[in-house]
């Protein structure tokens, strides 16, 4: 492969909604670059992107792809993203690396809540926008509807190129309003011709070339002197101007484009060339690379696709990892087409390669020279929608499960593995039940692990709403050394300012703190213990044994053994023993008195709630309400965004097991949805006797 200079370097994620063509494009691409001289298709499991087992089982792209394209003497390195918000991962990682976006709109579709988002996912990352408006060969085609389905969702963003002529199953061309030409395709392998516009598309052609230099000039305040000036702009100009408008994301040139007939491709491939964005990185500088994507491949083994963002890199040369100082050496380098790989001697700053067996190769991984100093940072992903439980289905296999997940982890960021120590469930969060259920069967056909998933226990919390004292005694005095001590204390709940003021024992009691321990407590919210004991009833030094005894019932909470928060104990009075008072006897005294007066004080269970928010199609909307009612939501704003309705509410994460799939399946797949954390809040009444009377069954099992 030739050796392409930084300025001759394009970088371009494919996006958009699941079916809209990604795939087929990228296979049209390639063939355009002359990587391969057949294109595959999606239906025969045979084209370039989607050449992983579960991509091919399932007919769709589960993972991105890293393709490239040699394109009139340079290159176009392309990823191929997953169109499902499941595998969203694959984009962001693309969006670290890319300085361009296409985003595929299926003519047969609109713009659908798959576009929507992977749009707004890319305006976040700033993360330029092409529009190619794909299937424009189906039946189902109209271009008006496009337009006005393009105009709802981006508003004047959208700027027009190009229109079809034919648009349906005889679509063969398209008048090109830069170049004021008409092209015209004799067959379904892109062969063009470039002929003069027909009459009857001259006037239109003629009145939206007109709006597109006006639209172009708008991004350039010389550009629009001279257009008001002179009426017309060079092609060169408007190139400039739609360039400036392209790069700050003010706007997204439009094209006409069938993947499958390879219509339109070689045009969408030209503008990424001559007008998308080039790799912002100096190839004079000292090397250094990211690695944005790991897997393992067949014969190959573990492989790492990195960008080159600075320097030149070449084999044989050391580096350094940013992070931990780790060396590693590439003995050898490849341009990757999916699984085809090309061996390269050197690549420049902004260019793709991958790298097999590397020591840690990671993604998210630094490797730069030694003492350069460069560091790339992390990719951030979107929060995991998908949570479950997980377990080998054989307990023998438990440990084999262990190091499936943690391979698997390491390869997909967005799958997330965390073992809770408080619910003794290993927990698997991702995007969705579709990625869970992939990583179910990676984890059974790669790993040979039979795996049961199941609905994870809610992390409860408890506390209480009243104020409450108790006292209780510990003595222990038959055989052996003694034991005693004896605590009073009294419980409010940890909120507003610090009160002192209490009737004990029917007495206003003004209390007067002596020392005090404040606590953040490591699953949320905090304790506050405050010693007031007068006249020496208890030694100073057995304070931290009563708050000892106090940590562990928070830790395992008197109502359902979940972790207890947000609790002020004052230790007001207490009995010692000049002999059997000692560490143990204030533990259990200063715990049993927690216990007893906790339950005394209003406890209640509270449960995480998390904000929770929704995008769907307006005709839905009344269903999606529904069903979060019916799940114990509180519903908030109501609003509207791109053409789809927004909906805001409050949900108990008890009620949001499989969520994602009952949404999925009320709205015909075309809803989508985010939820966070938001706070705890006390549980209905019959919600709290119904996991009291679970609680008290499972403790008198365990006896
Ligand atoms: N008629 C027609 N069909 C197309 C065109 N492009 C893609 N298709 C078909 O649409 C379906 C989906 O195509 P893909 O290329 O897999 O779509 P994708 O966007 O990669 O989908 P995901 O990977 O699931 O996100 C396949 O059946 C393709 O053959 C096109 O230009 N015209
Ligand atoms: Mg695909």
């Amino acid at each position: 492969m030739k050796e392409y200079s930084t300025k001759d370097i394009r970088n371009v994620v494919l996006l958009g909604s699941t079916k809209s063509g990604k795939t087929t494009l990228a296979e049209a691409m390639l063939f355009e670059g002359k990587v391969i001289d057949r294109r595959g298709t999606v239906e025969d499991k045979n084209t370039v992107s989607d050449y992983e087992e579960i991509e091919k089982i399932n007919q769709r792209s589960i993972y991105a792809a890293p393709l490239y394209a040699e394109f009139q003497g340079k290159k176009i390195n392309i990823i191929d993203a997953p169109g499902s918000d499941d595998f969203c991962g694959g984009a962001f990682s693309a969006f670290k690396v890319c300085e361009n976006g296409i985003l595929l709109v299926n003519a047969q579709q609109g713009v659908e809540v798959g576009t929507e988002i992977f749009s707004r996912y890319a305006e976040k990352a700033n993360l330029p926008l092409a529009i190619a408006v794909n299937q424009l060969d189906s039946e189902k085609a109209d271009w008006d509807t496009i337009k006005n389905s393009l105009a709802e969702a981006f508003g004047g963003k959208p700027v027009y190129l190009q229109f079809p002529v034919n648009p349906g199953t005889s679509f063969d061309g398209f008048v090109d309003l830069l170049s004021m030409k008409y092209y015209h395709f004799k067959d379904n392998n892109g062969t063009r011709e470039e002929l003069d516009i027909p009459a009857e598309y001259a006037d239109e052609a003629e009145l939206l070339h007109g709006q597109l230099v006006e639209k172009a000039a708008e991004f350039d305040e010389a550009l629009m002197e001279k257009y008001f000036e002179e009426g017309d702009l060079s092609l060169e100009e408007i190139n400039k101007g739609l360039a400036q408008g392209f790069t700050s994301g003010e706007a997204y040139p439009v094209f006409c484009v069938s993947a499958k007939k390879d219509v339109g491709v070689k045009k969408l491939m030209e503008f990424i060339l001559n007008v998308g964005v080039a790799p912002k990185c100096d190839e004079t500088a000292p090397a250094g690379l990211y690695i944005y994507k790991n897997n393992v491949e067949q014969h190959l083994g573990e492989v790492s696709f990195f960008k080159v963002m600075s320097g030149v890199v070449t084999t044989g040369v050391d580096f350094e990892e940013s992070a931990n100082g780790g060396k590693e050496r590439f003995s050898a380098m490849y341009a990757a087409a999916g699984q085809k790989k090309e061996s390269v001697a050197s690549l420049h700053a902004g260019d793709f390669g991958c790298v097999v067996k590397l020591k840690n190769g990671k993604s998210g991984t630094t490797l730069a020279v030694p003492g350069s100093g460069l560091d790339y940072g992390k990719t951030e992903f979107p929060a995991p929608k998908y949570r479950c439980a997980i377990k080998a289905k054989a307990q023998t296999d438990e440990q084999k499960l262990g190091d499936a997940l943690k391979k698997i982890a390491s390869q997909d960021p967005t799958c997330i593995v965390e073992y809770s120590k408080e619910l003794r469930q290993t927990i698997l969060s991702g995007n969705g039940e579709q990625h869970i259920n992939v990583i179910k069967w990676r984890i059974n056909n790669e790993f040979g692990v039979d795996v049961e998933l199941f609905s994870p226990k809610v992390p409860y919390r408890e506390t209480i709403t009243k104020v409450a004292c108790a006292q209780y005694r510990h003595k222990k005095q038959s055989g052996g050394a003694g034991q005693f001590g004896e605590v009073h204390l009294l419980v409010c709940p940890a909120e507003g300012e610090l009160n002192t003021k209490f009737k004990i024992d029917g007495k206003d009691t003004q209390l007067n703190v002596k020392t005090q321990d404040i606590s953040e407590l490591e699953w949320g919210g905090k304790l506050e213990f405050y010693n007031c004991v007068v006249g020496g009833a208890i030694d100073l030094g057995f304070m931290p044994a009563i708050l000892k005894g106090i940590k562990e019932k928070m830790n395992e909470g008197p109502l359902t053994g979940s972790y207890a928060r947000d609790i002020r104990v004052f230790v007001y009075d207490g009995k010692m023993h000049p002999v059997d008072s000692k560490e143990i006897a204030f533990i259990i005294a200063g715990r049993n008195a927690f216990k007893e007066a906790f339950r005394n004080a209003g406890p209640k269970i509270l449960e995480p709630i998390y904000n929770v928010e929704v995008m769907t199609p307006a005709e839905y909307q009344g269903a999606c309400m529904s069903d979060l009612q019916n799940r114990r939501g509180i519903l908030g704003d109501m609003g509207a965004d791109k053409g789809f309705s927004i909906l805001k509410a409050r949900v108990p994460l008890a009620e949001m097991y499989r969520y994602s799939t009952t949404l999925s399946s009320i709205t015909s797949g075309s809803a989508t949805f985010t939820m966070e954390f938001a706070d705890y809040q006390p549980v209905p009444g019959d919600v709290q006797t119904k996991l009291l009377a679970e609680y008290a069954a499972s403790e008198s099992e365990e006896d």
